[in-house]
């Protein structure tokens, strides 16, 4: 009876053993076969379809992991306050790049591009319909500095209509350089954008002109696929989400014969892999090679 007891207890300390034995092996292995992380936003964002060419391209043992422009920047703070390693997504004119010392891994095979330009994109039939907001759009244009301002107001606490309004009376000359000699009549303009913070501010800022000009407004963030959709069939007016000529290039494929494009209101705006300084690679071919410090 003892000898069975004794028996017993000895099978299951093996059965154990080995179940940890195994657990643990398996747990490596996995460990190993992981692949770093590049922090992304939202699926819809150009940007997140050129990471994915540049996972292809350059061969990246990387996922791109989604998540929306909030989540990437809650991301990258929480890392570069703790001094860890992180890779993500990143555009300018952004605040980020205000707030930490941060630099665009290179990328020889010029997958993000070079120099990007924000553009207005307009239904067809909207300068016919409204030509004085027509106008508007083609005369707004301001620096990547400017932008950014707004952006970094949003950023450390103010309501972007509030950070807009402020913007503008501190550039009164440029505010009137835009409206011109435009008197609105009170229509409706329905302006589209997305939730990506540089939109954020660049359309509460021009809702801000046409309201000034005599027009009313209404805002309509959606994704950038939706967007396009919706402005190349007219269901929406105008936007000045559009980042060109690579950002979005598949979507102008797509809808670009179907929109009217109303000028460029930013140059100098640029996409790409974005790390804190401390990070010691300086291009994406290095990153396979540092792949470890990337989980
Ligand atoms: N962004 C900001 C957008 C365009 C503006 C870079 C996140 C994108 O990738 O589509």
């Amino acid at each position: 009876m003892k000898l069975q007891n004794h028996g017993v207890l000895l099978l299951i300390l093996v059965l154990f053993t080995g179940f940890i034995l195994f657990a643990g092996c398996t747990g490596e292995q996995s460990e190993a076969a992981q692949k770093g992380k590049i922090i992304g936003i939202e699926p819809g964002a150009g940007i997140m379809q050129k990471t994915e060419d540049a996972i292809r391209n350059y061969g990246l043992d990387y996922t791109l992991v989604s998540s929306s422009s909030a989540g990437m920047a809650s991301e990258l703070t929480k890392a570069v306050n703790s001094g860890k390693w992180v890779v993500v997504t990143g555009w300018s004119p952004h605040w980020k790049f205000a707030r930490f010392d941060l630099k665009y891994l290179d990328d020889p095979k010029g997958i993000f591009g070079g120099e990007e330009n924000i553009c207005a994109l307009t239904r067809t039939g909207f300068e016919e319909d409204n030509p004085g907001a027509y106008d508007i759009l083609t005369r707004f244009n301001w620096s990547p500095e400017e932008m950014a301002s707004v952006m970094l107001a949003t950023e450390e606490g103010k309501k972007p209509e509030v950070a807009a309004e402020e913007y503008l009376t501190a550039h009164p000359e440029q505010l009137s350089s835009w409206i011109g000699s435009v008197s609105g009549d009170g229509s409706l303009i329905t302006l589209g954008y997305v939730l990506w913070d540089s939109e954020i501010a660049s359309t509460n800022v021009l809702k801000l002109v046409f309201e000034k000009a005599g027009y009313k407004v209404k805002m309509v963030a959606v994704d950038a696929g939706p967007l396009y959709q919706a402005v190349s069939t007219g269901d929406v007016d105008c936007t000045i989400s559009a980042w060109l000529p690579i950002t979005h290039s598949t979507y102008m494929e797509k809808y670009g014969d179907d929109l009217v494009n109303a000028g460029t209101i930013l140059t100098g705006a640029k996409i790409g892999l974005v790390v804190p300084d401390y990070v010691t690679i300086s291009s994406i071919e290095e990153l396979n090679s540092v792949k470890d410090k990337f989980q």
